[in-house]
């Protein structure tokens, strides 16, 4: 049962992690891994641990992969520290288990899900994306996830929904960065609702065949490859449906020079850097930034008759 009325709380939901955890180690010491899934407790799934029936999808790119070791040491997630390093250092901090989604505001099913309920919500799909990052690096990551519009259907939105927010996890204990005022936080990310229903937008629960590492987004991650790459919100706790446009973690840091669409555009640069080229992790010789990072086919219908030199 995927879906459950926010009133049901979950025993994982209500046991501090620390006893949660303990308990599980004491189990696993007795052996009774299978015994405890019917008694409801989540598997122990953790980065690194291989994900089970994963197809692999129509939207895979012939791109050479960026490197397993660079995808994962060379990160943005300033939750743990702004330096490149810094989130591979000090994630292992991060409790992914137990962990919630909330999905609320205009929708007609409102709901908590578990995210052992979530890797089970649709199938999860291997997606070869890639990801440009508004500093103007790119990667080309095989994510493993499910299209967001997945989880958008069945929460059903009203008529009243025109945008859906994601939040991030806030929690200064776990999250070392957090107790710095880079960002306010909690970290929070905004699509409209026809580009959050885009086959393309999808959470992503791992990489390159394996759970997500913490240091990526654990245990959910928005991925929306059209984009700069600061629009697939990290650790996502919170889905939200509201009718005005969500502003956004970083238009409250910076409003000149991040926009609420942030479409990949080479034609529109950065008000301090040039938008025109960027450096794929490994190469040497920087490539032309593609309009939409190469996904126009797909995507250049959702902004027909939009100025997006103003709506950057
Ligand atoms: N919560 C949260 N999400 C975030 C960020 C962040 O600092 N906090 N950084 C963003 C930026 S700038 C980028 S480029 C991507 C990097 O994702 P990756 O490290 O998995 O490649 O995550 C995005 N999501
Ligand atoms: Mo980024």
């Amino acid at each position: 049962m995927p879906l459950r009325p926010s009133c049901d709380i979950l025993p994982s939901e209500i046991t501090p992690p620390e006893i949660y955890r303990e308990r599980r180690r004491f189990m696993l010491g007795m052996g009774v891994l299978a015994a405890s899934a019917t008694l409801g407790v989540a598997p122990d799934v953790q980065a690194g641990t291989r994900l089970a029936g994963v197809r692999s999808s129509a939207y895979t790119l012939g791109d050479e992969k960026t490197p397993y070791k660079a995808v994962t040491t060379y990160n943005n997630f300033y939750e743990f520290g702004t330096g490149k390093s810094d989130p591979a250092d000090n994630a292992g901090s991060l409790i992914t288990r137990p962990w919630t989604v909330t999905v609320e505001g205009e929708v007609g099913k409102p709901g908590v899900y578990d995210i052992d309920s979530l890797l089970k919500l649709a199938p999860l799909e291997e997606r070869i994306y890639r990801m440009r990052c508004v500093e103007g690096w790119s990667m080309v990551i095989p994510w493993v996830g499910f299209p967001l519009s997945e989880l958008i259907r069945r929460a059903a939105p009203t008529g009243k929904a025109k945008y859906v927010e994601f939040v991030s996890l806030n929690d200064p204990r776990q999250m070392p960065g957090q107790r710095s005022g880079v960002l306010d936080w909690p970290y929070v990310e905004g699509l409209r609702l026809d580009e959050a229903m885009h086959p393309l937008a999808i959470l992503a629960v791992g990489l390159y065949g394996e759970v997500l590492p913490n240091q990526n987004g654990a245990p959910i991650r928005l991925v929306v490859p059209w984009k700069y790459g600061f629009k697939s919100a990290k650790s996502i706790v919170r889905i939200r449906f509201v009718e005005k446009q969500p502003l956004t973690a970083w238009m409250r840091a910076a409003p000149q020079e991040y926009g609420f669409y942030s479409n990949v555009n080479p034609q529109v640069d950065h008000p301090r850097w040039s938008q025109a080229k960027e450096r794929r992790i490994g190469e040497f010789l920087k490539r032309d930034t593609l309009m939409f990072n190469g996904y126009g086919a797909q995507v250049a219908q959702l902004y027909r008759g939009m100025d997006l030199q103003r709506l950057f």
